[in-house]
């Protein structure tokens, strides 16, 4: 294979075949009922061509330990299939944060906001996060540096609304769909704003929170933490913030004790990954501290920023973001994957 070295931003495109190629194999399952095979074809998808990238890449943040994912483990290094061990040497270190279907219900259920994402930097240039929730809060750029996680809503909500010279009344925020934000809800109901409940997808909802014209200004509450770290890097990307904080407290998650592990086990466990202070507010820079990051993103299902993978005679069509840190290109890629042989009309 005829692999040369490639720059960041070279790279970056490589990235976005990798999300490409996870969305159209989750798409293709849309609707289906099973969330699980439609994540399955997204993993291995994303792994096959990710494979193939001019890289020693090695995931960070994937599908769970190795010894209960296949692929896309913790751990795992690919990339440069086919080198010579001469010109692999030569390759970028990548770390490497994968979410091969965000919203693998919302795939399964042909809802909106399903994608494909990846993020990469260099080597610790992205938070190995644990697999448990994490409470946050995500702006755009007009708003960063007047949250705080830990201010009452209605002060954060002000302050967004005063940076966004607008009323309280005319924000939009995004919340998780579940028991766990009743306060959260309540607060933001009583200080005035308008919610947008979504029953999946809060790494989607960041994203455009964090884009002007999308009426979404702020995501608030308890979702995945490795999903938190990917928002991070797209947030270095477009300028927005994340604040956040682990939560593995039942009470907080609004769930019986014998459902989540003992707090202490917790505790031990986030030692042991060099996490000391379990209640540390992390900030966009603590979760993505890279200087050269890469975010990729593919709408599987259609959604606010991207749409979804259209399937047609000829081909399909794809709809992906793509960004980097260094070259400050935000690139929205619409792609159209031609199968048809010399005969496929493309159309605008
Ligand atoms: C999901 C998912 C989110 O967090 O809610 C998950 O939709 C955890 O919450 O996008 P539940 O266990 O209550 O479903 C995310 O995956 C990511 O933060």
């Amino acid at each position: 294979m005829g692999h040369e070295l490639k720059t960041e931003r070279e790279l970056s495109l490589d990235f976005l075949r990798v999300c490409e190629a996870a969305a159209i194999a989750a798409a293709r399952t849309m609707g289906q009922g099973d969330r699980k095979y439609s994540d399955q074809v997204a993993v291995e998808a994303m792994r096959e061509v990710m494979d193939t990238v001019p890289m020693r890449g090695r995931i960070v943040i994937g599908e769970g330990e190795r010894d209960e994912a296949p692929m896309l483990y913790i751990g795992e290094e690919l990339g440069g299939r086919g080198a010579s061990d001469d010109l692999r040497a030569e390759f970028p270190e990548v770390d490497i944060a994968v979410d091969p279907l965000e919203g693998t219900n919302l795939c399964a259920l042909g809802a909106n906001n399903a994608i494909a994402v990846l993020a990469a930097a260099e080597r610790g240039g992205l938070l190995n996060a644990p697999d448990i929730y994490m409470d946050k809060i995500v702006v755009g750029p007009s708003s960063r540096g007047v949250i705080d996680i830990d201010a009452p809503v209605r002060d954060n909500l002000k302050n967004i609304a005063r940076r966004l010279g607008r009323d309280i009344e005319d924000l939009t925020v995004i919340v998780l769909d579940r028991s766990r934000h009743k306060k959260l809800i309540n607060e933001v109901r009583e200080a005035g704003a308008r919610i947008r409940l979504i029953s999946d997808g809060d790494l989607s909802a960041g994203i455009s929170a964090a884009v002007a014209g999308t009426n979404i200004h702020a995501l608030m509450g308890i979702g995945g933490a490795p999903e938190g770290v990917l928002t991070a890097a797209a947030m270095k990307c477009l300028n927005g913030e994340i604040q956040a904080r682990l939560i593995f407290d039942p009470e907080r998650l609004g769930v019986d004790k014998d459902k989540v592990p003992e707090q202490e086990e917790v505790i031990a466990r986030l030692k042991e990954m060099g996490i000391n202070d379990p209640n540390k507010i992390y900030d966009t820079d603590d979760l993505a501290p890279g200087k050269k990051i890469i975010f990729a993103a593919t709408g599987v299902t259609d959604g606010a920023l991207l749409r979804g993978v259209r399937f047609f005679g000829s081909g399909k069509r794809t709809h992906s973001l793509v960004m980097t840190t260094e070259s400050k290109h935000i690139r929205f890629v619409d792609t159209v994957h031609v199968e048809g042989g010399p005969d496929a009309v493309i159309r605008f």
